[in-house]
């Protein structure tokens, strides 16, 4: 038929919202760039498609293709700011969005259909599509491992917890779940048996978790032997999840990173393993006294320092904070983050532990001290600080001035830090191996990709 001489077609659908499009993108230019004759669709909101590298000259045959956003286009009413607010316009909007994506992706490859579709595990929706395409789907998993059991889970520790905030047993291990005993119940996203069961993140999780035994793979940004017993545990029940991470090691971009504010050639100037890198991720900042906490903390510890700030935030650190630490550090509005952290200077990383700055940690070979806001995040500092030994955090989770001194000492100068640094030059170690001809990561990676190259119809 027709159909069959057609090259794959592989539709990557993003969660067009914070650093989930950029975690996606590189696995989609891996794919591009290892099946040159197949055709390689990236869709996601126009917004979302803006902040990605401009097509590169390595994989021409990746293109990007816009999905609706949701967003009312009467010019009366502005559009809104608010990311809840942008998510629930966006998600109302699916599955016809995708639907139209995926139609206009075969239009635009010249009537070449679509043979797989690729999402953010978010998306569970696009397994809708896939289904009535009879096309494969295979979800890709952006959070941690640790979390993702979690939702998978999330029936089991309802019936134990129930949804009120599991009232007098946060505390509680959760060692009945493979892989999860050092983490607590109180650990846990929200959404799951506490906090808000009906938000758009609570409830994309929980969709997740149903949809994916329909998935014919799944992919995670972690490498082998990271979790090994939740990797074991789930590779009993579902055969073909693949660990293929860290994703932005498949593929690494072709040009030099931009960086408007200087912080590399800044950093060619401070003494090796000096520096603090500090980042709250893409979403949210910790609340605006915390954050002149951590101004005071940053400037009485001494230590070399480049804080990554949302332009909006800046407004709330202390007065004159910025001219009296003008020889000290930096405060800019966006770094890059990976050579930033993968730069000799800089000697710990003080981190929201969102999982793409964990597992960039990890990559860099760099310990961290964590201040966990949300989602995953809690879970990602209990693993760093009790089953990996590369990562710390404050007591109390909050920050104030003195723990941001002490904490920096023992990260910077201390033996602690020693410790948690040489655990993560070993992570890297392993890390690297992984994605490297023959590492599991990439035989991993080999698999899902002939899996998304098939073309017969389900
Ligand atoms: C959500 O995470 P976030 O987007 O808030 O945070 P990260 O997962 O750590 O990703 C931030 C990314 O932005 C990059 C950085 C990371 O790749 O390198 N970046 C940068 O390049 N320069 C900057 O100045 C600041 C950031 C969520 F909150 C987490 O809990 C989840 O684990 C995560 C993955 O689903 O999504």
């Amino acid at each position: 038929s027709a159909a069959a001489a057609s090259p794959p077609h592989v539709a990557f659908i993003a969660f067009p919202f914070a650093s989930h499009p950029l975690t996606l993108f590189p696995i989609a230019r891996a794919v591009a760039a290892a099946a040159p004759s197949a055709v390689v669709s990236f869709l996601a909101t126009q917004r979302a498609l803006s902040s990605l590298p401009s097509g590169g000259g390595d994989t021409p045959n990746l293109r990007y293709v816009a999905v609706a956003d949701g967003i009312p286009t009467d010019a009366a009413s502005p559009p809104p700011k608010d990311i809840l607010h942008l998510i629930k316009l966006f998600l109302s909007s699916t599955p016809g969005n995708l639907k139209q994506g995926i139609a206009a992706a075969a239009e635009a490859a010249g009537g070449v259909p679509v043979s797989c579709i690729s999402s953010d595990a978010f998306m569970w929706m696009s397994s809708d599509v896939a289904e009535e395409l009879a096309v494969p789907w295979i979800p890709l998993r952006t959070g941690s491992t640790p979390a993702f059991s979690a939702h998978l889970h999330t029936d089991l520790l309802r019936q134990k917890f129930g949804v009120e905030g599991a009232g007098g047993c946060e505390e509680e291990l959760l060692a009945f779940i493979p892989g999860l005993e050092v983490q607590r119940v109180r650990d846990l996203p929200e959404g799951i048996v506490a906090g808000d069961i009906d938000s758009p993140f609570s409830v994309l999780s929980y969709r997740m978790a149903q949809k994916i035994p329909e998935a014919a793979a799944v992919g995670l940004n972690t490498f082998e032997g990271l979790n090994p017993a939740i990797e074991a545990s789930l590779a009993s029940t579902f055969p073909r999840y693949l660990p293929i991470g860290p994703f932005h090691f498949l593929f690494p971009p072709s040009t030099v990173a931009a960086d408007p504010n200087g912080c590399l050639p800044w950093l060619d100037r401070q003494a090796p393993a000096s520096v603090v890198y500090v980042s709250f991720g893409s979403i949210f900042t910790p609340p605006p006294e915390e954050l002149g906490e951590l101004a005071e903390g940053l400037a009485a510890s001494g230590a070399p320092f480049i804080w990554s700030l949302k332009e909006a935030a800046q407004q709330f650190l202390p007065a004159g904070f910025l001219a009296r630490t003008a020889g000290q550090g930096m405060v800019v509005g966006w770094a890059p983050q990976r050579e930033v952290l993968s730069h000799a200077a800089v000697g710990g990383f003080l981190t929201h532990s969102g999982w793409n700055s964990a597992i960039e940690g990890i990559s860099a070979g760099v310990p961290m001290l964590c201040r966990p806001i949300f989602a995953d995040q809690f879970m990602n500092q209990r693993s760093m600080a009790l089953e990996w030994g590369n990562g710390t955090g404050f007591e109390g989770v909050a920050m104030s001035k003195e723990g941001v001194v002490r904490a920096l000492d023992s990260l910077l100068k201390g033996e602690e830090g020693e410790k948690l640094r040489a655990r993560a030059k070993e992570l890297k170690e392993a890390a690297i191996a992984a994605v490297a001809p023959g590492g599991s990561s990439r035989e991993n990676f080999d698999t899902l990709l002939r899996l998304m190259l098939t073309t017969q119809k389900l």
